[in-house]
């Protein structure tokens, strides 16, 4: 029959037991480190921004006119181009000078288009009519000529690749109908060009 083990021999057994574990996890940790490894990199990962340029030509006095007479009409071309990167979409808006408080701004009407050969009388039969004999500009504040150049797409809003230009044609007329009351009026009109981008911007 065998003997009941006594408890000093019940320690000893225990001690060869976590004696042996601790060995058999000794063993483990030596052959983990002798793994093969490797590595590769990839590097010039490089992020480059575009850009939204906008430019036009002339930079200055698309139109002027002194000593203008009722039925009398000026004309003037801007090239507007894309000088940057990324395709954009432009506005134009335009705001006038009233010192005289004649409003000579809301008298005469401008017209422009696009895609007019020569920027002439002859000429101005030809194209599409972007603004349509309306006035030359806001008096209190810059009025929306073509599109509108809050942020996103609204109606008349020119779109322009990259690199890429379009010429537009204006006309300026002092109507027939002008009253008398409208002799030696005078006004400047500013023009505004604005562009934003048009990549991931409805
Ligand atoms: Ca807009």
């Amino acid at each position: 029959m065998a003997r009941a083990t006594s408890t000093p021999e019940r320690r000893r057994l225990a001690r060869t037991l976590i004696t042996l574990t601790l060995g058999i996890a000794g063993v483990g940790l030596v052959a983990s480190s002798a793994l093969f490894t490797d590595s590769v990199t990839i590097g010039s990962n490089s992020f480059t921004n575009g850009t939204v340029n906008i430019s036009t030509d002339p930079t200055t006095t698309a139109f002027t006119a002194s000593n203008l007479a009722p039925g009398d009409s000026v004309y003037g071309t801007v090239k507007v181009t894309n000088g940057g990167t990324l395709p954009m979409r432009y506005a134009i808006t335009s705001s006038a000078t009233n010192a005289d408080t004649k409003a000579l701004a809301s008298q005469l009407q401008m017209t422009v288009k696009s895609g007019v050969g020569t920027c002439d009388a002859a000429g101005f039969s030809a194209g599409s009519t972007l603004y349509n004999a309306g006035a030359l500009g806001g008096l209190a504040s810059a009025m929306n000529i073509v599109g509108d150049p809050a942020t996103g797409a609204q109606t008349g809003d020119r779109a322009l690749a990259a690199g890429t230009n379009e010429t537009l044609c204006f006309r300026v007329t002092l109507p027939t109908s002008t009253p008398n009351t409208y002799q030696a009026a005078t006004t400047t009109a500013t023009l505004t060009f604005a562009a934003e981008q048009t990549t991931n911007n409805p």
